[in-house]
């Protein structure tokens, strides 16, 4: 019997204003008529009943609409733990000097399939130690300071290379010319053999002593420059025939003109002293003439 259940479902639906006074009303003809408050079907759908008794069940009523949305449910059970992380990968390569960092732990398991978030799962494997540094430096005071210093003397010799490289280049400009560590140089000048020796002495240097092919052919070059035949330092004046160098010491090198050298001057006198022709030969004279005067540093 669906009247009555109804009435009260709309009772109950009704705002807080309907409810109070006007409940007795409704109450009241709810138990006279139940019709009064609840559309009955049409009339011609259903037959009214005789003499106090039900009609026939009338035919089934249309499909109603779809329900809405249910409430959630409540929430799963919580799922199953993660499955264990894989093994770390390798650490990576130690700084130079130190042992090797250790691997990265392994990645957290995934979480469950289903149901509520499952506790983390187990960490991977610890990954390996890293590979083994490089070799590095020592780290003692006493050491460290040696090694500071070391950098500053390799500053300091590169500034003092720069140094040379310029005096050097200025010193060969002009009428400069190198042989390995030795410095050739002329100022043009035309000296008797004592006054040439004294330039080149007051200048710290000394007379060219070429003691290598290679040196005599750089002298040979400022030689033929000036076009003047130069005084060479060596002379025999303390023993005919033993030319000798400023040191006293004997010649370790020489390059003397076929002939040469014969101590045989024009006016008969001996020949104590030493000149380099333009073609690299050597020939003695007399050490009052007057040669170009090439010095060496
Ligand atoms: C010639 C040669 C040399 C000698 C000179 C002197 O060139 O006899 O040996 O030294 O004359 O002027
Ligand atoms: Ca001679």
């Amino acid at each position: 019997m669906l009247p009555l259940p109804l009435s009260m479902l709309l009772l109950l639906t009704q705002s807080q204003s309907f409810l109070g006074e006007e409940m007795d009303v409704y109450s009241e003809k709810t138990l006279t008529d139940p019709c009064t408050l609840v559309v009955c079907a049409p009339p011609a759908d259903s037959l009214r009943g005789h003499d106090g008794r039900d009609g026939k069940e009338g035919p089934q009523g249309e499909k109603g609409d779809p329900g809405g949305v249910g409430a959630p449910g409540m929430p799963g059970s919580p799922g199953p733990a993660g499955l264990k992380g894989e093994r770390g990968a390798p650490g990576e390569p130690g700084a130079p000097g130190s042992a090797g960092v250790a691997g990265p732990v392994g990645a957290i398991g995934p979480q469950g399939p289903s149901g509520a978030m499952g506790p983390p799962g187990l960490k991977g494997d610890r990954g390996g130690p890293g590979e083994k540094g490089a070799k590095g430096e020592t780290s003692v005071p006493e050491v460290d300071t040696l090694r500071q210093r070391m950098r500053n003397l390799e500053g300091e010799v590169q500034r003092l290379r720069n140094i040379v490289t310029q005096y050097r280049k200025a010193v060969l400009f002009p009428d400069g010319l190198a042989a390995g560590e030795k410095i050739f140089k002329t100022a043009g000048a035309v000296k008797s053999y004592s006054d040439a020796w004294q330039v080149c002495r007051e200048a710290e240097g000394q007379l060219a002593s070429p003691r290598s092919a290679a040196e005599n052919d750089a002298v040979t070059q400022l030689v033929r420059a000036k076009n003047k035949h130069a005084y060479l330092s060596m002379n025999d004046m303390s023993r005919e025939g033993r030319f000798i160098y400023p040191t006293g010491e004997s010649l370790v090198y020489s390059n003397w003109a076929p002939g040469e050298p014969n101590n045989r001057a024009k006016d008969k006198g001996p020949e104590n002293c030493l000149e380099i022709y333009s073609d690299g030969n050597w020939n003695d004279i007399e050490c009052k003439e007057e040669r170009l005067v090439i010095c060496e540093f």
